[in-house]
């Protein structure tokens, strides 16, 4: 394979993978574009289109990084983390420039984005000096029992394009906080960031082979990452449908993984709610980021004594809102991220208004104004009169699309909150505080808000969903650390003569 010498420091995001602490192009030499959706005619730059070979050279080397970075302790693996938040600190303002012109986010969210990373970077650095076990009592005299945390191994981390430095950072940093080598295969949508976020972490001084980078394509990529036997967890973030392929290809291989996938997620507004918090909640949470977060409000659940008000409102609000340039700020979002999403979501909008029979009240169409012809950019779009078991109710849509629903009661909006197949984010408006605690209680979701919107979770709580959302694993947290290391139990006997257990001590 031809290699080409590791980059200047000042490349911010090499076009190249990272395999083995080098910059190489992929073995096939292919390469694939990333252009910008805000104007396609925009090219961000060219990378890699790896293969099975490039996958295998990459997993080679991250043994290879696993093997030394194990042994390092904790809290030094730690500091390490703590380097990467300088370095990524530095440059926000590049990356999230980057970001916005790759996957279209605006400049104020996609410095968010690198916030979060820097956010999860700090506070897995902590948990260096927290990587804790348990010791207690051996039921035997002169016998002392622990558990202790262990590395695994190499793990293949899938990454999504909506978060695309967010969420490889909640991935990647608790990954070798634990101990291991990582594989990292950022979305075809956004490489660039992948590369940038990769190249910071070399700038900062991960050893090489820690952190190993494969850009490229599921099916040529991707899939042989998940099917490789020397790689021992798949953490992947993406569509329900994937998540679930991949679940199969892990079984196969007894791989450990780990999904976040699908959402649903709805905001309920009660009669008692503050109607003006409620309306900037539902505005920010369904068309924030143009929708397109697995946190995104995607249904509104209104108490029919307010429902009517509610929406004149939020039609008035959302028809407000800018949408244009990302990276002109007094836009409040930007386009679609390519054009499958934007089929997607005309799709949805035709099965709202023909096969639902709901009633579009606001948007509905592509954005062609002059200047944007040439993204995928698209209007604010709410259907009222939606009824729970409508398809837009039901199926996630990825975009700036909501679904006024109207119920009777609050035991009905629990109830239609809960029917859908997905559980991750979920929201209820209300000033009175049992009905707050009977939905923390009763809402099957992995994330309550209350008088809050579905999207803003924080790094140092768990994040994940249920149902269809998740496979039972919560990434962010304390609780990541259970993807990404392995449980010891270690027994030491200072007695100097064997001890039986549940034999020589019987009740
Ligand atoms: C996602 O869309 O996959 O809670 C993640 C939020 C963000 C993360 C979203 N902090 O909205």
């Amino acid at each position: 394979m031809a290699r080409k010498a590791s980059t200047a420091k000042q490349d911010l995001a090499p076009e190249l993978n990272f395999i083995g602490g080098r910059w190489v192009p992929a073995g096939g030499g292919e390469t694939f574009p990333s252009r910008s959706p805000a104007d396609t005619r925009k090219v961000v730059g060219t990378f890699p289109r790896s293969s099975a070979a490039d996958v295998k050279a990459a997993v080679a080397a991250a043994q290879q990084g696993f093997a030394k970075w194990r042994l390092v302790p904790a809290p030094q693996r730690g500091w390490m983390l703590a380097a990467c938040a300088k370095v990524l600190r530095e440059r926000k303002e590049e990356l999230s420039n980057l970001m916005s012109r790759e996957m279209g986010k605006p400049l104020v969210e996609a410095r968010g984005d690198v916030q979060e990373a820097i956010d999860c970077a700090d506070y897995y650095a902590g948990e260096g000096r927290r990587w804790f076990g348990e010791t207690t009592h051996s039921e035997l005299p002169d016998k002392f029992a622990m558990s202790i945390r262990c590395p695994i191994g190499v793990c293949g981390m899938i990454a999504p394009w909506n978060f695309p430095v967010a969420i490889p950072a909640w991935k990647i940093f608790p990954a070798i906080l634990c101990g291991n080598a990582v594989v990292f295969k950022p979305a075809e949508d956004s490489p660039a960031c992948g590369a940038a976020f990769v190249k910071a972490l070399e700038d900062a001084g991960v050893p090489e082979g820690v952190v190993n980078l494969v850009q490229g394509f599921g099916e040529e990529c991707g899939v042989a990452l998940v099917a490789h036997p020397d790689v021992r967890v798949i953490s992947f973030t993406g569509s329900s449908e994937t998540g679930s392929q991949i679940a199969t290809a892990c079984g196969k291989t007894l791989k450990r993984c780990s999904l976040e996938m699908g959402g649903k997620n709805a905001q309920i507004v009660l009669e008692d709610a503050d109607l003006d918090l409620a309306l900037e909640g539902a505005l920010w949470g369904a068309f924030g980021t143009a929708g397109q977060r697995c946190t995104a409000t995607s249904r509104l659940i209104l108490h029919k004594k307010i429902r009517k008000e509610f929406v004149k409102r939020l039609i008035k609000a959302a028809g407000q809102l800018k949408i244009g340039d990302p990276l002109d700020e007094k836009n409040h979002y930007g386009p679609l991220v390519n054009e499958q999403q934007l089929k997607r979501v005309q799709r949805y909008v035709e099965i709202g208004r023909k096969d639902d029979g709901a009633k579009l009240v606001l948007g509905g169409k592509r954005i062609m104004a002059k200047g944007l012809e040439h993204g995928y950019f698209f209007e604010p779009t709410i259907f009222d009169e939606v009824k729970p078991n409508m398809r837009i109710a039901q199926e996630e849509i990825f975009g700036p699309v909501t679904a006024a629903i109207e119920v009777k009661s609050f035991e009905e909006a629990v109830e239609v909150l809960n029917g859908v197949p997905y559980g991750l984010s979920s929201a209820v408006y209300t000033r009175d505080v049992n009905r707050a605690f009977r939905a923390i209680r009763d809402l099957q979701a992995g994330i309550t808000y209350v008088n809050g919107p579905t999207i803003g979770a924080e790094v140092h709580l768990p994040f994940g969903g249920v149902k269809n959302t998740g496979n039972g694993h919560r990434e962010a947290g304390k609780q990541v650390l259970d993807i990404f290391s392995e449980w010891k139990s270690v027994y030491v006997d200072y007695s100097g003569r064997l001890q039986k257990a549940q034999i020589d001590v019987s009740g």
